[in-house]
């Protein structure tokens, strides 16, 4: 790996010191540099970092911020008009008055949905475990926004393969595809799936549309 390309005549010793060195700055530098300008709303000392069980997940700018609650994440999600959301995920997607509360945030005239959350991603079938709030700064799916990720892993390299049961906001509808680019297998647009079948654990590129 990055030893080998060394040819300076650096002992091994020192190699190791230096990437050992590199490993402990690398996660202070990358959330001090991509995160430090966009704090949660509502934001707590987990705000900012990559770490945490619910994440708000920016499809157009690639910004992750990441949250000990899933509240908080819809909160960063919705550009902070959502702060009282379900405390518990898994509740996010049967509840009504979430998605109402949702659906008129991104489309107020009042508040032009600068930040529209457009599904709720979740790590497990059934709407449970981890979540990825997914968001984009082009409105609601309603008013004719879509949205697309050709490869997940450049948003969140660890969720690739990962998503499980997923829910729709703000009009949206979405594919989950298998492979990168809109390849392989796909769930078809769907505005929820409490279980993706052979999808589960597959997805590496989505659409979102109405
Ligand atoms: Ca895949």
């Amino acid at each position: 790996m990055r030893t080998s390309t060394r040819r300076l005549g650096t002992s091994t010793s020192a190699s190791a010191a230096v990437l050992f060195l590199g490993l402990l700055a690398a996660p202070a530098t990358y959330a001090g540099t991509a995160f430090a300008s966009s704090p949660g709303a509502g934001g707590t000392a987990d705000a900012g970092k990559t770490t945490g069980r619910h994440c708000a997940v920016n499809v157009d700018t690639e910004a992750v911020s990441c949250y000990a609650t899933f509240r908080e994440a819809i909160a960063k999600a919705t550009g902070g008009r959502i702060t009282d959301g379900p405390e518990e995920a898994r509740t996010a997607a049967a509840d009504a008055a979430f998605e109402r509360q949702v659906n008129t945030a991104s489309t107020s005239a009042a508040a032009p949905a600068a930040t529209t959350l457009i599904s709720i991603e979740y790590q497990h079938p059934d709407y449970k475990g981890e979540t990825r709030s997914m968001y984009g700064t082009r409105g609601s799916c309603t008013s004719g926004a879509t949205y697309k990720r050709a490869d997940i892993r450049t948003l969140y390299a660890d969720w690739n393969d990962k998503i499980s049961s997923f829910k729709g906001q703000s009009g949206c509808r979405v594919n989950h595809y298998e492979h990168s680019n809109y390849g392989g297998a796909q769930t078809g647009y769907k505005s929820a799936m409490k279980d993706m079948g052979l999808m589960e654990d597959k997805t590496t590129s989505l659409r979102w549309a109405k």
